[in-house]
């Protein structure tokens, strides 16, 4: 890895994720599997004694094998529970395929679509995580390798759920959080259509967080902020945005399709999902700002 990585003077290998100037994420390496350059960004994969497997991006954690399944099950069920009757729904970006195996657990799919910039991903995760392989070939989804915002541009219409896993809002992922990109998301969506996205460290990037909750306000009918507990990401709780076409969010997630895919969930569930849009004080405030 690079020069964001560290070796202790004891010899040991340790990977450092720099989430502030003067803080961060340590993880002791127990093996780094591989390294590539891809004609977007730079994708390594290594083991870890406390997380397990770990993807980064540009020496940013994407993922980890211990925390993974809270990211992809708040941030695939919130929406999928929320929406009545969700059929066809489209991931943007997401290459490790988390969110796609939590989408094909409901029955309501009849077709789950990938857009993603780059293949290179998905290549290196169904080598190195257990789920990507069967996910990718799984009858319902449909992958398509291409720059977001061009493919959204020609949709209309035809999403129920679109979910928006992108990586940080530097590099190729900058235009996946202006006002264009939600406005094409919009159209994109059918009319009980909703959107989930991540958003980033709110106790770090409340200030611009609040600054995209505005620009999602000026488009969408109903917005909220969610939480999710990852702590292998700054700070470890991470902000995750809803937002709904043309009505209010009802917040009561639908329980009997709940029912259908709880078993092996190992964070959402009904409480969790309502209470995930209780924010604190110095979060709401920010969210809720109107000038
Ligand atoms: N999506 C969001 C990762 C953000 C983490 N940021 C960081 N470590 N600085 C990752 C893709 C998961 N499917």
């Amino acid at each position: 890895m690079s020069d964001n990585n560290y070796i202790m003077s004891t010899g040991e290998f340790w990977f450092f994720e720099r989430h502030r100037p003067h803080a961060g994420l340590m993880l002791k390496v127990t093996r780094h599997l591989e390294s590539r350059q891809s004609k977007y960004q730079r994708i390594d994969i290594f083991d870890t004694v406390e997380y397990g497997r770990v993807m980064t991006i540009d020496n940013l954690v994407m993922l980890t094998e211990r925390d993974e399944f809270a990211y992809h099950e708040m941030l695939a069920h919130v929406p999928m529970l929320t929406h009545p009757d969700p059929r066809r729904v489209l991931v943007i970006g997401g290459g490790d395929g988390g969110i796609l195996r939590e989408l094909v657990k409901h029955e309501t799919v009849e077709k789950a679509v990938q857009v993603e910039i780059d293949s290179e991903v998905i290549d290196l995760c169904k080598r190195h995580f257990p789920w990507a392989e069967e996910t990718y070939s799984h009858p319902k989804v449909e992958l398509v390798i291409e720059n977001a915002l061009e493919y959204i541009k020609q949709v209309e219409n035809s999403f129920d759920v679109i979910i928006v896993d992108s990586t940080d809002p530097v590099g190729p992922a900058v235009e996946l959080f202006e006002p264009p990109f939600y406005r094409h998301i919009h159209r994109a969506l059918t009319s009980d259509g909703i959107m989930s996205a991540q958003l980033d460290a709110p106790f770090y990037n409340i200030k611009r967080i609040g600054k995209v909750f505005k620009i999602l306000r000026g488009i969408f009918s109903d917005v909220g902020m969610y939480l999710a507990f990852i702590p292998g990401y700054p700070s470890g709780v991470w902000g995750l945005g809803l937002a709904q076409k043309s009505r209010k969010i009802h917040m009561e997630p639908d329980e009997v399709r709940y029912n259908t895919i709880r078993d092996g969930l190992k964070y959402y569930n009904l409480e969790v999902h309502r209470g995930s849009f209780m924010l604190p004080e110095y979060m709401r405030r920010e969210i809720n700002k109107t000038e």
